[in-house]
């Protein structure tokens, strides 16, 4: 008889001796975002036929639009995690300040604090698509038993535990690293459940896709312009395919199978670059590294930078090892 592929529940309790600390809160936690992505990718599905598309008429503090789908994927997010009793805090794209949670005890015993980007991509909906949930989990810092301060959540990237992200696409899929390899699942939507189908996923370490908003070209710094034109010259493998759909997981994700790079850097318009260090940048770098790729700020690793705040922006340039690492070249050259 053949083999069939294990499930995602499956496979968390045999990776569980992987984790750092095997006390099972972790593979629990990763439980709680599979059973919301569930919740969050049957809503999706039903975009068009139900009044869920479009603006919910409020703005996060960012100062963008929400979607009513970002409203719905970061309350089904918040709720699935905070009724579970197994984190001690969130920080959500969504919301202005972190939250405090407390355990089934009424005490802060809980280890973890989860960072998220619950409907990355959102302004995508309305027309069909792929959008993604990012997530990103690190032990607290503060003395357990104590309310999470901050701090807990002001972390580099080198301390996540565990990070990834789920793609509501042509299938839905969870991508997840706990620091041992990558591995991606996808959900067979008849019976809902999460098959693994991509284990040990691996970026090709060159590759000749770039992804980048283009349009934006007259504000970029030299050393981009000078690495595109570099992509574009007619030269051993070059010029590359330009590839860009402007949803950063699906960006990534078609990316670390087929091999290539993603970029948005700073620019005259947004001078400190556009995605957030924290709910989108840390989480697809611990991802990258887990699989072989590289994760840059054009200049160093995205997971060594100390966070100063929450919602803080960072240029970020994530994919094929020796793609990211040519971009660097341009990029030093420049200065
Ligand atoms: P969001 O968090 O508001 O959805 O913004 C993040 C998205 C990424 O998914 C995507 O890569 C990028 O913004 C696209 O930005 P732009 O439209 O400027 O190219
Ligand atoms: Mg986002």
């Amino acid at each position: 008889m053949e083999e069939r592929n294990k499930t995602l529940g499956e496979f968390i309790i045999d990776k569980q001796e992987d984790f750092k600390y095997s006390t099972g809160e972790l593979s629990r936690l990763i439980n709680s975002i599979r059973l919301a992505a569930k919740v969050v990718n049957y809503k999706v599905n039903q975009a068009g036929l139900v009044d869920i598309t479009g603006a919910a008429g409020e703005q996060n503090i960012q100062g963008e639009d929400q979607q009513k789908l970002d409203v719905f994927a970061n309350e089904t997010f918040m709720e699935t995690l905070i009724n579970r009793e197994i984190v001690c805090g969130i920080a959500s794209e969504e919301n202005d300040d972190f939250i405090i949670i407390k355990g089934r005890d009424e005490c802060h015993n809980n280890k973890y604090v989860v960072l998220m980007d619950p409907l990355d991509g959102s302004s995508n909906i309305d027309v069909n698509v792929p959008v993604g949930t990012i997530f990103s989990i690190y032990r607290r810092v503060t003395p357990v038993g104590s309310p999470v301060t901050i701090e807990d959540f002001l972390q580099p990237g080198d301390a996540q535990v565990a990070a990834g992200y789920v793609i509501y696409g042509t299938s839905t899929m969870l991508v997840y690293t706990t620091g041992n390899g990558v591995h991606g699942f996808t959900l067979n939507p008849s019976i809902g459940t999460f098959y693994l189908s991509h284990p040990n996923m691996m970026f090709p370490k060159d590759g000749n896709i770039y992804s980048i908003n283009e349009g934006n070209y007259v504000h970029f710094p030299q050393g981009v312009k000078d690495y595109l034109k570099y992509c574009q010259r007619e030269e051993e493998d070059r010029p590359y395919t330009s590839r860009y759909i402007g949803s950063l997981v699906a960006d990534i994700h078609r990316n670390m199978i087929k091999g290539g790079i993603y970029l948005y850097p700073t620019s005259s318009k947004a001078p400190k670059g556009k995605l957030r260090l924290l709910y989108e940048c840390n989480p697809m770098a611990f991802i990258a590294e887990q699989a072989g790729g590289k994760a840059s700020d054009g200049f160093g690793r995205i997971m060594e930078i100390v966070p100063t705040e929450l919602h803080q922006r960072v240029p970020f340039f994530c994919g094929s090892y020796n793609m990211v690492a040519k971009a660097e070249e341009f990029m030093s050259a420049a200065l």
